[in-house]
This record gives C-alpha cells, sequence and structure tokens, in this order.
C-alpha cells in the first residue's frame, strides 16, 4: 500500500484520537515529510484532517471517495490485489485496455472516482463528474471463443442491475442492448470493447466499462443529458457511499465472469427487464434510421423487428429508442 492509503488506515482505526506525526512517522518508517506530503494529498482527496501542534492529526469527516481500503474491509485479500482505483483518468477502458495488453489477470478491475474523457459509443461522451458517480472497467479474458459479444455485454447489464437493486430495494429496467433506466431515465452506461485476433478471430480480451450515476443532483447533469439522465440518489432519496455500491458490483461482475456459460440464467435476468420487447421503437443500426415494432427477444440477445412493410428481421447490434425513453 502507498502511505497514503496506510496512514489513512491508521486514522480510520484510531477515529475521534489524535495521531502524532511521529508515532506515523515510526509505525510507517516512513519520513516526516513524506507523512505531510501524504495528509496534504489525503486533504484534497476531500478528507478533513485536522493538524495540531504537540498532538498530531485527527481524521473528522471522511468524503465519499472510492477507496481501496473500503473495498478491501468487504472483499478478499486476492480480489483487492487485482483492483485500482484511481483518483482521476481520462478513461478507465483506455486505462484497462493498454493494462490487458500487458498482462494482467483475467476480472483485473480499473475504477476512478472521475473521468475526464469517459467514452460511449461511436466517440460520444459519457459523463463523469468527480466523487458522484462509479466509473469502472473490468478485463475479461475468456479462456474460450465468444462467438456473440452482444451476449456478453447484455450479461453485464444483468449483473448492474442486480447490484443495484439489492443495494438500493429499487427496480431497474434494461433498454435494449445494455442501457440501465429507472422510471425511464438513464442511470447507467455499459461501453464493452474487443481485442480480436485478426486470423483467427479469437477474443484475447475483453474490456466491459461501466458508468453508473450515484450521488448527482439533477442540477449536477449538465443541460444535454438533463432530461436523459438520473442517479440513484435522485431515484431513492438516499445519498449512498459509493464503495458500498461498488463491492456488490464486482462480486456480481465476478459471478457473472464465471458463469458466462449460464445463458439461460441471464436471458431471464435480462427478459424479465427489458423495457424494450413489444414497443414500436426508432431503430439506429449506425448507418440508417427506421421504424419498427419489437416483437420477441430471442435467446442469443437479438430482437426480432417488424417492420411497417411487414418485414421481419433479427436485428443483432444497433441502438433502439422507444418513444418517450431516449
Ligand atoms: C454509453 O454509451 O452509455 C456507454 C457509457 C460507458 C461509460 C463507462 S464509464 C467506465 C468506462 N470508461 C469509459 O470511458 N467508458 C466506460 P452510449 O450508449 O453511446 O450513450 C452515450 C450517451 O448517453 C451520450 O451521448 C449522452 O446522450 C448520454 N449520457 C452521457 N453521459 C451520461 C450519464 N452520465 N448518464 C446518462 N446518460 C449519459
Amino acid at each position: 500500500m502507498a502511505t497514503k492509503e496506510l496512514i489513512l488506515e491508521t486514522l480510520l482505526k484510531n477515529k475521534g484520537k489524535y495521531i502524532s506525526g511521529e508515532e506515523l512517522s515510526k509505525d510507517l518508517n516512513v519520513s516526516r515529510m513524506a507523512i505531510n506530503k501524504a495528509i496534504q494529498g489525503l486533504k484534497q482527496q476531500g478528507y478533513t484532517i485536522k493538524s495540531v501542534t504537540n498532538k498530531g492529526y485527527l481524521l473528522e469527516n471522511e468524503p465519499d471517495v472510492l477507496n481501496k481500503l473500503a473495498l478491501a474491509a468487504e472483499l478478499s485479500k486476492e480480489r483487492v490485489e487485482n483492483i485500482e482505483v484511481l483518483e482521476s483518468i481520462d478513461s478507465t477502458n483506455i486505462y484497462a485496455k493498454n493494462l490487458a495488453q500487458n498482462g494482467v489477470n483475467n476480472k483485473y478491475v480499473v475504477i476512478s472516482n472521475e473521468q475526464t474523457k469517459g467514452k460511449g459509443r461511436l466517440g460520444r461522451t459519457f459523463v463523469s463528474p468527480k466523487n458522484k458517480g462509479i466509473y469502472l472497467s473490468i478485463i475479461v479474458k475468456p479462456n474460450r471463443d465468444i462467438s456473440n459479444l452482444t451476449s456478453i455485454t447484455a450479461f453485464s447489464s444483468v449483473a448492474v442491475c442486480k447490484a443495484i437493486e439489492n443495494v438500493y430495494n429499487i427496480k431497474t429496467n434494461i433498454k435494449w442492448v445494455n442501457d440501465v433506466y429507472i422510471n425511464g431515465k438513464k442511470v447507467c452506461g455499459i461501453l464493452t470493447e474487443a481485442s480480436i485476433e485478426g486470423e483467427t478471430g479469437k477474443v484475447d480480451y475483453l474490456v466491459i466499462g461501466i458508468g453508473i450515476n450515484v450521488n448527482e443532483s439533477t442540477n449536477e447533469f449538465p443541460e444535454e443529458i438533463k432530461d436523459i439522465a438520473t442517479s440513484l440518489k435522485i431515484q431513492t432519496g438516499k445519498e449512498m457511499k459509493r464503495n458500498i455500491l461498488c463491492v456488490e458490483l464486482i462480486k456480481q461482475l465476478d459471478t457473472m465472469i464465471d458463469n458466462l456459460d449460464k445463458n439461460d440464467e441471464y436471458f431471464t435476468g435480462y427478459k424479465d427487464r427489458c423495457n424494450t420487447i413489444g414497443k414500436e421503437v426508432e431503430i439506429n443500426t449506425f448507418t440508417e434510421k427506421k421504424l419498427g415494432f419489437v416483437k420477441a427477444l430471442n435467446e442469443d440477445f437479438s430482437l426480432t423487428i417488424e417492420y411497417p412493410n411487414g418485414l421481419i428481421e433479427k436485428l443483432s447490434s444497433g441502438e433502439v429508442s422507444i418513444k418517450n425513453i431516449k
């Protein structure tokens, strides 16, 4: 652990008590200067730490900051060793893809408290304000061929729904293929990126990127998404520490990755929540836009669409908009 994390651990263990700089320096075997620097770093992260001459440091208030220490209290040591928590990054997906290329383990997780260039699909932006949401990427190295990438994306949305439902006791919906909605507004977006071997078509690795709006208030969303986005705080009135949801999300993702062969189970979980079946939709295949009716969801997570001219077709990728739900 870094000095900052070690100090935080000590301050948390000694809540309500002053700990002298000398004591910290001796216990952690680091210089007083390093202690000072780490305390400044913690303050910048939002921790309120009182410093009093001859007494030392007192942790007065913990902010809602995603950190390894809080995760370590709920997850196994081995699990936490394969998690990285960052203060800020351009995009956790970009960061995770670099790691995946350099050979980290299956299920390695990168989480950030902020993204300055959060990515949506097709070059779109995912708004990722500091200390408000969860921005997480998990690396998946499937040791088998994955013929249907839509299914793993769909599985992930079920994992996200389960995590939110378990923590907040609220009902969630999925808009095909992988946006999570509550009461008609988007609370989570998922972007799955794959590295595929050109010759064989074998998947080297996948990076599943998940962005969840947790503690934003309505006026904290920028104008362009104000009408379509929501957060868990807006929907439930609860301001929850994000670490709690993060732990549950990691557990659900681990279970999902261990059960990639359980299509039936995840299909049922998906179908129960999918708000797209039986609806008139606008379909954007990214080359054209057309209207259609969603007749069914198929077991490979494709949709059966009936067009106004009577033509029936399977849709495996693209985007659908439901009337009144963007
Ligand atoms: C997505 O794209 O929704 C996928 C978002 C994935 C974000 C995660 S965060 C961790 C990881 N690292 C990354 O860099 N990305 C992943 P798409 O379906 O294309 O939707 C993008 C559209 O959603 C935007 O054009 C906006 O209209 C809307 N949007 C942007 N930010 C939003 C937010 N915070 N909440 C709800 N809607 C948002």
